[in-house]
């Protein structure tokens, strides 16, 4: 998964990229097209399926999470420091040690941090997990909703107009797809 934000602050897009079977990289643009070297945000174990770029902690600089794959069962929050470095890792454990997947950050709950939403390649059935920003780069599990069998791409949008967050999911090697209507108030 490959995903654009600005980490420096320089108004430059920069990447960030995910690997199922090593760390991510984060590569800062020089906003004509290059790219800087790569640098490695260290998982500790494995790989990570699903990437999302955001503030998830509110101090106004981009963060990285991941969700792991490959052996890895964290979300791996990344704090940006706005120049292009991130703090040490934080993690939170993920109750399930399947296959992790697409990862997606959305503010749920309206408390004002983006909460992660991530598919897990599980079959009968395949789950996509909830889990809601704490703060201090952790995550608490909401909930783990039952979708068709293994659920990958995710994303997330108004669908029916109600202005709540619905749910578009489609599976891998799969001609199934998911539409969850958001039941929040
Ligand atoms: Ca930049
Ligand atoms: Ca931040
Ligand atoms: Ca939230």
């Amino acid at each position: 998964m490959v995903l654009y934000t600005d980490f420096n602050g320089d108004g430059k897009q920069d990447l960030v990229v995910g690997s199922d079977v090593g760390n991510p990289a984060v590569l800062l643009g020089d906003g004509n097209g290059g790219l800087g070297t790569p640098t490695a945000l260290m998982l500790g174990q494995g790989g990570c399926g699903g990437v999302a770029a955001g503030d998830f902690d509110g101090d106004g600089k981009a963060d990285v999470v991941t969700v792991g794959t490959s052996g890895n069962t964290k979300i791996t929050f990344f704090g940006g420091a706005g120049n292009g470095t991130f703090a040490a890792a934080v993690t939170t454990d993920i109750p399930s040690t399947t296959d992790h997947r697409y990862a997606e950050a959305v503010d749920l709950d309206r408390d004002g941090r983006l909460d992660l939403v991530f598919s897990s390649m599980t079959s009968s059935p395949g789950v996509v997990h909830v889990f809601r920003n704490r703060g201090g780069g952790r995550f608490d599990p909401v909930t783990a909703l039952s979708v068709s069998n293994n659920p990958w791409g995710l994303a997330l949008g108004d669908l029916n107009g109600d202005g709540k967050e619905d749910l578009a999911v489609v599976g891998h090697l799969s001609s199934k797809l998911d539409i969850l209507l958001s039941a929040a108030q």
